[in-house]
């Protein structure tokens, strides 16, 4: 190779440079992975106080990539001094390991996330000095020890993919715990049942188009595994500002009365035409009988979770809102906050908080977990019409989607296939019951035979036109029109 040609000390500085650049890079990207948004965020939150969310991301990045750098200098310094490729690449990836182990905690993830981050830094030093040919002789002869590359890359493979598969989520992870069956009785079953197949009746047929009770609801967490709870010895207390302190089982939750609710779900973080919109049954009971019997003295309310997970609101949100342990006629799943979760109509997902184990009410306001990093999330939806399926229907387009305004409802949704020009009212599948429950549209149209921009908004119950201004998802949730180019001669 050419490169052995190179003076030794130029070589070597090849080297550092092609280890820096791909340890930084391979071992970075995992390691920001695996710590963000909670450890780091925290950390950085921490040690800077609260700048906001992307000056804590880009400190978070900063200290990444600088913890790494000093790790694989220390191990390039001890390889040299054993003369070693294998002790720089032993080195580098131990110290890896640990300073990601410090930052992501020494959970089954946080380990398997360490090792993986470890495993990419050894196996760039090892390729990095290979492609140079160090080997680390003090004569300064061309040393290229191809045994010991071999051997520290597949060392360095061996402890990433060791980590991998400690970081792979147990196969039950997300789902219903086996225990957790609802023991619902005939007639709870019967109600589920008749709400699930109106859902099912009221559906517009559209290919591509998301039935009114989702086939698969998103799921947004702050951390990479659910929280395991036991049901058996789970609580849900009221403290704070209240008369009475309340501690309640999931036995005592479970003999109150029953409800059914449809409820429509959307994250502030999803963008304008996003996925992270969906609507369920959910089998629960209503807030306001707690609240009543533990006699709130505040405005304000905080629930919090297992997770650490928190959020603020006022107590009048909550009075409305309902406590889920069933979706979809099953015990709530783990990923949607087992064994219970908050649902608060009309607002922003995130304060639907899951895996629910406390409701404290306060005088004073608070932020909450998404607040100190910068978002305001606790508010009511905003509306939004989204266009998801375009199929041909004979020779013309059908464009089709779902819009949504919490309470406020649907009142209409309009579509335009001339950029804006003009409005035509699209088709809304019939309502389903509930105060919170977005609505399907579809509209069918002579195909222009040429692309063009199909641009949708949703008027709601107060007859307000969804806004035309445009804004990002952070910090108060997308706005603006969905518009969508459609290609006639591209559609199934
Ligand atoms: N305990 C807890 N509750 C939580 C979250 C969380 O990370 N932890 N995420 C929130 C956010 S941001 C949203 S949008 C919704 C999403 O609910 P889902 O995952 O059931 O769709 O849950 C909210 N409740
Ligand atoms: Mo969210």
């Amino acid at each position: 190779m050419a490169l052995d040609r190179l003076p030794t000390g130029v070589r070597e500085r090849l080297g550092l440079l092609a280890f820096a650049l791909g340890v930084a890079l391979a071992g970075a990207f995992r390691l920001v992975l695996a710590l963000t948004p909670d450890a780091v965020v925290a950390a950085s939150i921490v040690l800077l106080g609260e700048l906001g969310d992307k000056i804590a991301l880009a400190a978070a990045l900063a200290l990444a990539v600088g913890a790494l750098t000093a790790a694989v200098v220390v191990g390039l310094l001890a390889g040299r001094r054993a003369e070693r490729l294998s002790v720089a690449v032993a080195t580098a990836s131990v110290l890896v390991v640990l300073v990601t182990l410090a930052f992501s905690g020494a959970s089954r993830a946080g380990i398997g996330a360490s090792l993986v981050a470890g495993g990419c830094a050894g196996l760039a030093l090892a390729v990095g000095a290979s492609v140079a040919g160090l080997g680390w002789r003090s004569d300064g002869a061309v040393a290229t020890d191809r045994r010991a590359a071999l051997g520290s890359l597949a060392t360095a493979l061996g402890i990433g993919l060791l980590g991998a598969v400690l970081r792979r989520p147990t196969p039950d992870d997300g789902q219903t715990p086996a225990e957790a069956d609802l023991e619902l009785s005939s007639t709870e079953r019967e109600v589920i049942d008749a709400a699930l197949s109106t859902a099912a009746d009221r559906s517009l047929d559209v290919d591509g188009l998301e039935p009114l009770v989702s086939d698969s609801f998103y799921e947004v967490d702050i951390n990479q595994l659910n929280p395991t709870v036991d049901r058996e010895s789970w609580a849900l207390t009221v403290t704070g500002a209240v008369d009475s302190e309340l501690s309640l089982s999931f036995a005592d939750l479970r003999e109150r009365p029953t409800e059914h609710q449809f409820v429509t779900l959307r994250c502030v973080g999803e963008s304008l035409n996003g996925y992270k919109m969906d609507n369920a049954l959910w089998t629960g009971l209503s807030v306001s009988g707690l609240l009543d019997e533990a006699g709130p003295n505040g405005r304000y309310v905080v629930l919090r979770a297992t997770d650490d997970y928190f959020e603020e609101f006022p107590l009048s949100a909550l009075r409305r809102g309902f406590l889920a342990y069933g979706m979809n006629g099953e015990a709530l799943p783990r990923r949607h906050g087992y064994p219970v979760r908050a649902l608060i109509p009309g607002h922003w997902g995130e304060i639907n908080v899951k895996w629910l184990d406390e409701i404290e009410v306060r005088d004073e306001p608070l932020k909450g977990y998404w607040e100190r990093r910068g978002w305001h999330g606790t508010g009511p939806v905003n509306t939004v019409a989204k266009l998801h399926a375009r199929t041909r229907d004979g020779d013309r387009v059908r464009v089709a989607g779902h819009a949504y305004a919490g309470t406020r409802g649907i009142d209409r949704v309009e579509v335009s296939t001339d950029g804006g020009d003009s409005w035509a009212e699209a088709t809304l599948s019939e309502p389903l019951p509930g105060e919170d429950v977005w609505r399907q549209w579809t509209y069918a149209y002579p195909s222009p035979g040429r692309k063009h921009e199909v641009v949708v908004r949703a008027v709601d119950g107060t007859g307000t036109v969804q806004p035309r201004t445009r804004a990002d998802a952070f910090p108060s949730g997308a706005s603006g029109w969905v518009s969508v180019r459609v290609d006639p001669s591209n559609l199934g």
